[in-house]
């Protein structure tokens, strides 16, 4: 780093911001304030490093990344910030000077929640690791008045409330109104005929104006910066009464509602596609954004787009910027007036497109009714590069081959988003190594025959210096005292050398010492905001992640009941005392997983008031799960459940984090889980349940959930309680017909019951082995130690080998 900063020095330009922003002093300034001018401090040190950045990357001609994504899961960004920069502890000892408390500035910064779970922090920490790698690279999306809704619990039943973030997390943005563009929606298209070449005239359109608010991010220990750039909606006229009797009145109203409605709130759903219309209108204008943006820029550097793709590589995050194909050929075809094989020519060899899910309820198709209407020149676009792909496709299978059918873009009058990411994009990834393989013999097996060389693998990975250096201090403390050095914020393999002390009794001590201190750390906060005390002595048993039925809270749960029942019963039943945490959103609108989330609060209920269970089980509802609530789960978890139906969860990144905190993980062979599964073996895991490919066969020979209920004593005491009803009064046999008799849909889609006898098995050793220590802390140092491979550091390395041919800091 160039600069450094004295505590003094940051003490007077906090001031000055205090005073210049707020009219204030330290001493008439309150946390809020304090917090606003820190990051207005830090802002000013990144813009200059941008400008920079932006100089050098401009005189270098380099290749660049933008990473497309409807969300960006940053959390907060001041101690981040901080931290990247090299300041953090001069600004500490500032804020205390000034007679502030740092953790309570800190905690005073609103989570900017931009995003629903894993693809939207995946998101983020890739956007930190391209900047430390200095790799060129602006993340885009769209600047969401209100974020991910915040969850209260009342009666045991979710509540959704307004995520109002901006009105702290707005003194990391800075607006460029310079740089609008403007957005059309509607309206139809006019051909114009000069000779045989058609200019298509888009005509009776609604303008919004789309306004760049940027917001700048920090690399660690470079002085290289990144940008990523939210789109605020805004409409293109004031509503003006004297317009009225020209008939432009009524239009600017329309325009008006379109613009504040379109970045007004980000849509709740994580893996799950609804097929609004507002949603399509967001991904196409921040897109349609985006596009216009950097072809604007590359129009003014170098006078033509011929070579865009020589200059760009567009990244696209699942299939919900898709757009970007059919709205680069509208430019490539109108504006530059390429013809369609050289405007389809670039176009191939700039866009790459990462599938998260192979849920079918994720995958999006867009009724084409709606897509025509909305956008009529890019339905025209996407119409036709779907006819010439039929095309081929045809010319390759022959007619009425079924695989045409099924690669089709548009059929049944649907725009399918995944097949057309498949045809014009140059790589297709998946995101762990099981999913991979799955997306190219199953979901894309098609397309993969076709084009085997376009798939391609790269692992998740999660900023391990947000995750563990930032987020654990006492065990960034002790791994940098046995490494010798930080040199391990850089180069995460160094990790690995951790090994050396895995016979070391007394780190091994310090191990467990620190994860004591950090569970009561931790218990501390959840005794101040909710009034829960936490068993300190007990196992933190943890399972945070949206909530689903395919990654199987329920199982948990049955598990849970199942200890319960044996515990009242025998009160010698043999048991290793627990503490289960959950933390977990459930879509509004998803009826199943919102039942979910108030049977684990009856569970507590029930539990945590029964004396049988004193001192020995207890239950816990965490409210409004976040990045900021996981930053202070993680160093004080001791048990990860991983539990999702093998072949379904793509990945997974909490596992991971987890796994760094030194947690050791209880999991199915699913995702991610598979990579940690090799790294750590048998020995340093809990794994079990079926496999992806035991699920697939014992789908295809017949799942009957109903035989395994009949079967199991244990089982069917469960679904009893679960019948009869808990302590708070609610019963859930709505949830036991969904398990034993399918309630109009397959029983047990998830197969539970078929995973539960083994999972209680895994249980049983995970219980055996808590009980020595000494073994225990072993196997969480072994799990610290290989973690290293999951540093979002390695995965963006992967993908600039791979993927976007790209150099980086080494
Ligand atoms: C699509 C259309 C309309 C409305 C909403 C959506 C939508 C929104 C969010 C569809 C999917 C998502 C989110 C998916 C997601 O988070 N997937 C997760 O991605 C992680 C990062 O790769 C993986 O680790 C997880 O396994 C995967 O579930």
């Amino acid at each position: 780093m160039a600069e450094t900063y004295r505590k003094d020095q940051i003490a007077q330009l906090i001031l000055g911001k205090l005073q210049r922003n707020f009219g204030r002093t330290a001493e008439q300034a309150t946390t809020r304030h304090m917090c606003k001018a820190c990051a207005m401090v830090l802002r000013d040190i990144m813009n200059a490093n941008n400008i920079a950045t932006d100089r050098l990357v401009q005189l270098g001609q380099q290749r660049q990344v933008h990473y497309l994504s409807m969300e960006f899961l940053m959390g907060r960004s001041l101690e981040k910030n901080a931290f990247n920069l090299g300041v953090l502890k001069p600004m500490k000892e500032a804020i205390r000077f000034l007679g502030f408390d740092p953790g309570e500035v800190f905690e005073a910064e609103p989570d900017a929640g931009l995003g629903n779970g894993g693809l939207g922090r995946l998101a983020a920490c890739y956007l930190e690791a391209m900047t430390t790698l200095e790799i060129p690279a602006t993340g885009y999306s769209i600047c969401y008045e209100l974020g991910i809704f915040k969850q209260k619990i009342v009666d045991g039943q979710q509540v959704e409330l307004a995520d109002n973030w901006l009105d702290v997390g707005d003194s990391w943005l800075i607006s460029k109104p310079d740089e609008v563009e403007e957005i059309k929606f509607g309206g139809h298209i006019v051909d114009h005929w000069e000779g045989n070449v058609n200019r298509p005239e888009h005509v009776g359109y609604t303008s919004v104006l789309a306004v760049p608010r940027d917001m700048v991010i920090a690399g660690y220990n470079t002085e290289h910066t990144n940008v990523l750039r939210l789109w605020d909606a805004k409409s293109p006229t004031p509503v003006d009464m004297s317009l009225y009797s020209s008939g432009e009145y009524l239009k600017a109203v329309e325009q008006q509602a379109m613009a504040e409605v379109i970045a007004k709130v980000l849509y709740p759903d994580d893996n799950h596609y609804e097929g609004k219309s507002l949603r399509l209108r967001q991904q196409y204008f921040f897109v349609s954004a985006t596009i216009q943006s950097i072809t604007r820029k590359h129009r003014a550097q170098y006078g033509t787009l011929r070579n865009f793709h020589q200059k760009h590589v567009i990244q696209i995050n699942d299939t919900h910027p898709a757009l970007v194909v059919p709205e680069l050929m509208r430019i490539l075809l109108d504006e530059e007036g390429y013809d369609w094989d050289e405007a389809w020519s670039i176009v191939r060899q700039t866009v790459a497109y990462t599938n998260h899910t192979v849920l079918a309820e994720a995958l999006e198709r867009w009724p084409q009714d709606l897509f025509a209407t909305l956008l009529p020149r890019i339905w025209d676009i996407v119409r036709e590069i779907a006819r010439r792909y039929q095309e081929e496709l045809e010319n390759h299978f022959g007619q009425g081959d079924g695989r045409v059918a099924r690669m089709a873009i548009i059929w049944d009058g649907e725009v399918r988003m995944a097949n057309l990411c498949i045809a014009a994009c140059y790589a297709v990834n998946g995101v762990s190594a099981l999913h991979s393989e799955i997306l190219k013999h199953d979901v894309f097996a098609d397309a993969y025959r076709l084009e085997p060389d376009k798939f391609k693998n790269v692992t998740n990975g999660i900023d391990h210096r947000r995750w563990l250096a930032e987020a654990n201090p006492r065990l960034h403390a002790l791994v940098c005292e046995c490494l010798g050095d930080e040199g391990y914020l850089l180069h995460a393999d160094k990790l690995r050398e951790l090994e050396k002390f895995a016979d070391d009794a007394s780190v091994l001590e310090r191990l467990g010492k620190i994860k004591a201190e950090n569970k009561a750390e931790f218990a501390k906060y959840i005794e101040t905001e909710s009034g829960i005390l936490l068993n300190t002595d007990a196992m933190f048993d943890v399972q945070v992640k949206r909530l689903h039925e395919y990654k199987r809270q329920l199982l948990n749960v049955l598990h849970i009941i199942y200890l319960y029942l044996h515990m009242k019963e025998d009160p010698h039943f043999d048991f290793q005392p627990r503490v289960f945490l959950f933390g977990a959103k459930a879509a509004p609108g998803y009826a199943v997983a919102k039942r979910i989330i108030s049977l684990i609060n009856s569970v507590a209920t029930t539990v945590n008031n029964d004396p049988a269970c004193k001192d020995r089980l207890q239950v816990a509802f965490l409210e409004n799960y976040r990045v900021s609530l996981a930053e202070k789960l993680m160093p004080a978890s001791e048990l990860s459940e991983q539990i999702s139906l093998a072949g379904k969860e793509a990945s997974g990144t909490g596992n991971m984090k987890f796994m760094m905190n030194g947690a050791l993980t209880i999991g199915t062979l699913d995702g991610a889980n598979v990579e940690m599964h090799e790294q750590v073996g048998d020995d340093n895991i809990f794994i079990f349940g079926l496999t992806a490919r035991g699920v697939s066969k014992l789908r295809e020979t017949g799942y009957y959930a109903s035989d395994y209920y009949m079967n199991d004593p244990d089982l069917k005491w469960i679904m009893k309680l679960l019948n009869d009803g808990f302590a708070d009064g609610q019963n859930y046999n709505d949830l036991v017909r969904r398990l034993i008799s399918g309630d109009g849909c397959p029983a047990d889609e998830y197969m539970l019951l078929a995973d539960f006898e083994s999972y209680k098995v895994a249980h049983q050793r995970v219980s055996e082995t808590y009980r020595d220590a000494k073994k225990w802390n072993r196997m969480s140092l072994i799990n610290i130690a290989r973690s290293n491979v999951f540093s979002a550091d390695r995965s963006v390395r992967d993908y600039a080998d791979i993927i976007w041919d790209l150099p980086y800091r080494k």
